[in-house]
């Protein structure tokens, strides 16, 4: 006797078990009803032409339903706490950056809504923490409102390893607190590359491409994690970053700096970066602060300012298309003189890690500029010994050689 599965029948199975595994229920067959008759629901909305994405889970019917960060994690060699176990449920459907197309997506852009339910403390922390994550940036009031329900918090140890190099991605990170330490393997060792201090996120990588996971992630103190799932980060995030490919892509094209950087590698700066506003006056960067962003001016103009024993000096004026900031990412110093806008600004702010990752090619230009800066610092200190300061005789640095 030969039984004919029904088409989707398997697929069917596999959504709804990974949704158990996910959202852990109390009672996994009054989740069951609930996930088929939304799905359902889904389905006769989508065939009269409504929208899927708003669809509540079954978690978010049932608060207190809430997936632990811990109690999901299964301990690996050396006492060290290893990735989730839903990992294994992840599709890693190629291993190319170049050929993703979330659009393609249709099925998993279909899966019911995630949310974790969180105390009015936990938002709060959870919207502090994700106030400067430049992926959120684009983002309109309803996708953030999804992606700060569907995130969930992750206290760590020292010690942990949070992503391992290779591995399938799971979730993407925002940091509430903590240090993390970031290696790569090179010639088959381990080398740290970077490190996180108490701001940031990373995890994206991996979800935003559906490659293997580019390195390996260790908290170096105890801290806290807010965790997107894999799916929830493709559904807005990723399908968000297509419309922003489209918005930047011919203004990315005429940025002198990333005039050597290939086609699909300027288009990887466009998926990492965050677009920030300022009002006029308003101070970017602060001379003597640590940096980890670099910028690129979109429109409106900003004055570079240097203090000098209390004396302030405008050494640069950057307009649409130049870039700051860079200085010290490249030097490991402090901010050198202070950034501010003049009228309202937009810029296109880069964090250090997507820097050191995407923009290594053009380090030479930027090294060239540098040097600029040296002669024309000592051009100007020179005059004022003379007591003839004019920084009108500066130029606004070229930065297209
Ligand atoms: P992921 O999903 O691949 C590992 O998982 C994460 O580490 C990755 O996303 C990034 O968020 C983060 N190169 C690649 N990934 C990096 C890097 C990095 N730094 C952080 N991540 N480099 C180090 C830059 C300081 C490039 C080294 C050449
Ligand atoms: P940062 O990361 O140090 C401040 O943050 C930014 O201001 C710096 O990177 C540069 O992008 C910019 N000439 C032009 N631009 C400068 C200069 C400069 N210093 C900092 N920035 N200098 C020459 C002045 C005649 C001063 C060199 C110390």
């Amino acid at each position: 006797m030969s039984i004919e599965i029904p088409a989707g029948l398997e697929d069917l199975l596999v959504r709804f078990t990974v949704e158990v595994l996910r959202n852990q229920p109390r009672d996994p067959l009054d989740f069951a009803v609930q996930y088929f008759q939304r799905l359902n629901q889904n389905q006769n909305q989508n065939r009269g032409g409504g929208s899927s994405e708003s669809l509540p889970s079954p978690t978010a019917a049932r608060p207190g339903a809430v997936v632990s960060g811990t109690g999901q994690f299964e301990r690996g060699p050396a006492n060290r706490k290893r990735t989730p176990v839903a990992i294994r449920f992840t599709r890693r459907v190629s291993v190319s950056a170049e050929t993703y197309n979330p659009d393609d997506e249709d099925e998993e852009l279909r899966e019911p809504r995630i949310v974790h339910p969180k105390t009015d403390e936990q938002r709060q922390r959870l919207q502090e923490a994700c106030k400067h994550i430049l992926l959120f940036k684009n983002l309109d009031a309803e996708q953030m409102s999804q992606v700060l329900d569907a995130m969930f918090e992750r206290r760590v140890e020292v010690g942990e390893l949070i992503i391992e190099q290779d591995d399938d991605g799971d979730n993407f990170y925002v940091i509430e607190r903590g240090t993390f330490s970031i290696y790569m393997k090179v010639d088959g060792l381990e080398r740290l590359v970077g490190t996180y201090n108490n701001r940031g996120s990373f995890g994206e990588l991996a979800l935003m491409y559906n490659t293997q996971r580019a390195a390996t992630i260790i908290t170096t103190s105890a801290g806290a994690l807010w965790c997107l799932d894999r799916m929830t980060f493709r559904r807005i995030i990723v399908r968000n970053n297509a419309k922003k490919r489209k918005l930047y892509e011919a203004f990315v094209e005429s940025v002198p700096l990333l005039e050597s950087l290939q086609s699909v590698e300027r288009m990887k700066v466009v998926d990492v970066l965050g677009c920030q506003t300022y009002s006029d006056g308003e101070r970017i960067i602060a001379q003597g602060d640590s940096a980890d962003c670099f910028y690129i001016v979109e429109s409106g103009q900003v004055r570079i300012v240097l203090n000098k024993k209390g004396a302030e000096t405008e050494i640069a004026v950057c307009s649409r298309g130049q870039y700051f900031g860079e200085l010290a990412l490249i030097t490991n110093k402090p901010r050198a003189a202070s950034a501010y806008a003049v009228g309202t600004v937009k810029c296109l702010v880069m964090d250090v890690q997507a820097f050191e990752r995407l923009l290594g090619p053009c380090k030479d230009i930027m090294k060239r500029n540098i040097a600029n800066y040296e002669e024309q610092l000592a051009r100007l200190f020179e005059r004022d010994v003379d007591g003839h300061t004019e920084t009108a005789v500066l130029q606004p640095r070229l930065l297209s050689n």
